[in-house]
């Protein structure tokens, strides 16, 4: 029987928030509980290493993976994590040549040749969705059969680098198994997300929805396209009732891309989940335009409490160029009836996007004020490969293109023609400055760390961190976000 070792990218929170790590949370990794799930089903010995979500480092992250004598060792990155993710296969390579590994996730899934030709130590690399193609892998690696044209991979071959065609994807999620949570160390208590997500504890990330039909030009949907596909709402309740049941779950972190998107699937769960009386919060992404008071009021019921809708910016040309296909009356509407159905709103704002001014920005920093949110996130323009942006955004601006590690959406890698760097970076911290100093928030803030003291020292680390990027008067690289 083989042995099989699946990690995430050896990203530590510094790697991520640099001097703002303390403020920085972790969540687990749904994707690669998933993929334990297949290997174990398989029967195979199988070992999850969520580093990123661990805080551990390449060192840390090696020293365990060889403590299992893998034959194979599955990675899992995002671009902001490939070139430690590279680095730590070439030192796994190094020890044992023989371990077949395996790179997968959206970095490579955008962009498979040439994360193969710079890091010459994944031998081969799932491009797309992965439960199938991986289940095929872990069977040639089995009989000892590998060959070099399997749907879904590029692969080594001797002319170069082969990219098979594409996988059909998964009809029925439902096929799928439940994600094997048991491998992740420490779950569920181990993972602590940042405070404005959750409300109760432990807690659990799942993802219900696999693709997006809108089409947000910034946005990465290399993985799962335009296609949506779902859990039935059965299954997804099966799922949930599995977390708070057999592993104490209470709070659940829903991170489909846009969940509130079809009203009768929506019915369905919420109902799904009062009938099985499932004691549990939850909360998840909106999209603005799709939501309804009567549906958000029985999402309350249900045990929602929270909702994050992608706002983005408060110009509507902005929006446009986005291609967000939603207006700010839509914003507004949208969390005025969040907060009339009793939820809390976050709103995630971009700031530096191509065209942007300074009165674009402005614009943007008034929005966030105006808007009854309770909470804002707010990202710098970041073209990742597998956006429609990526390939074209050199056309409206200076793009530092190729660094990954600084591919944090907090860090400045394109600057818009008209702008500067600085230009962006003094509206971020006038933005969280000004909308998390109103009296409002942090009467609010206060309250809820009244109502539950264990809020206390987490906010007034985010606070502590605030005040230092207030202070901090070069390259404010790091912020509290997600
Ligand atoms: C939940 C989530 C988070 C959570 C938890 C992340 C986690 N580890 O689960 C948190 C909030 C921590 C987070 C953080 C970040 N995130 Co995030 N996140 C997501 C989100 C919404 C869902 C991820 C997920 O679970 N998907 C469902 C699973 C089933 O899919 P999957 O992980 O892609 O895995 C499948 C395939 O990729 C493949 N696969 C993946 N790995 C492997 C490995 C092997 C061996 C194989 C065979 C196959 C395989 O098979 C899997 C099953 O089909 C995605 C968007 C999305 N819809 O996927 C963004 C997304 C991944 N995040 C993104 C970003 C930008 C970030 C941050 C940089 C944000 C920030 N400023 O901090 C950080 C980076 C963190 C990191 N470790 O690198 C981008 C990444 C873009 C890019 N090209 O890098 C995405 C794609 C959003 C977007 N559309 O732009 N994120």
């Amino acid at each position: 029987m083989i042995r099989v070792v699946l990690v995430t990218a050896p990203l530590t929170l510094e790697d991520r928030y640099g001097g703002f790590a303390a403020a920085g949370g972790s969540q687990p990794s749904f994707g690669i509980a998933l993929l334990g799930a297949v290997a174990l089903q398989m029967g195979l010995e199988t070992h999850i290493i969520d580093a990123s979500a661990e805080n551990m480092g390449i060192e840390d992250t090696l020293s365990e993976v060889l403590s299992y004598e893998p034959d194979v060792v599955g990675f899992s990155s995002t671009t902001l994590g490939i070139v430690a993710t590279g680095e730590l296969s070439s030192r796994i390579k190094e020890t044992n040549a023989n371990i077949l590994t395996i790179i997968g996730g959206c970095h490579v899934t955008a962009l498979p040749s040439e994360t193969l030709d710079a890091f010459p130590d994944f031998d081969l690399a799932v491009v797309g969705e992965g439960e199938t193609t991986f289940a095929e892998i872990l069977d040639l690696v089995q009989k000892k059969a590998m060959r070099d044209d399997i749907l879904g991979t590029a692969i080594r071959a001797d002319k170069g680098i082969k990219i098979n065609p594409a996988r059909p994807l998964i009809k029925n999620l439902d096929h799928l198994p439940l994600p094997a949570w048991k491998l992740l160390r420490g779950f569920p208590h181990a993972f602590k997300p940042s405070l404005a997500r959750i409300k109760n504890y432990p807690c659990a990330t799942v993802v219900l929805t696999r693709g997006c039909p809108f089409k947000c030009n910034f946005c990465d949907r290399s993985v799962f396209g335009q296609t949506i596909r779902s859990y039935s709402p059965d299954y997804a309740v099966r799922l949930l009732k599995d977390l708070r049941e057999n592993f104490g779950v209470k709070e659940i972190l829903i991170e489909d891309d846009t969940f509130v998107l079809s009203a009768k699937r929506m019915t369905d769960f919420c109902e799904g989940i009062l009938a099985e009386n499932l004691d549990i919060t939850w909360s998840c992404l909106g999209r603005a335009d799709t939501v309804r008071l009567d549906l958000l009021k029985l999402m309350k019921k249900a045990g929602c409490w929270h909702i994050s809708y992608g706002i983005e910016s408060g110009d509507q040309q902005i929006l446009d160029k986005m291609q967000k296909g939603e207006t700010i009356a839509d914003f507004e509407r949208a969390i005025k009836l969040t907060k009339e159905a009793g939820l809390k709103s976050k709103g995630f704002f971009i700031l530096g996007f191509p065209d942007e001014t300074l009165e674009t920005m402005e614009a943007t920093i008034n929005l966030a004020k105006r808007l009854p949110l309770d909470d804002i996130s707010v990202s710098q323009m970041t073209p990742y490969p597998g956006s429609l942006l990526y390939d074209k955004v050199e056309e409206y601006g200076v793009f530092n293109k190729g660094d990954w590690r600084k591919m944090n959406q907090l860090t400045t890698v394109f600057v818009p023609y008209g702008l500067i760097k600085e230009d962006i970076e003094q509206a971020r911290k006038k933005m969280l400055s000004q909308f998390y100093l109103q009296p409002r928030i942090i009467v609010a803030k206060l309250c809820q760390s009244l109502a539950n003291p264990r809020l206390l020292y987490g906010y007034l680390k985010s606070f502590a961190t605030l005040l230092k990027l207030m202070n901090n008067k070069h390259n404010p690289d790091h912020i509290i976000s997600s």
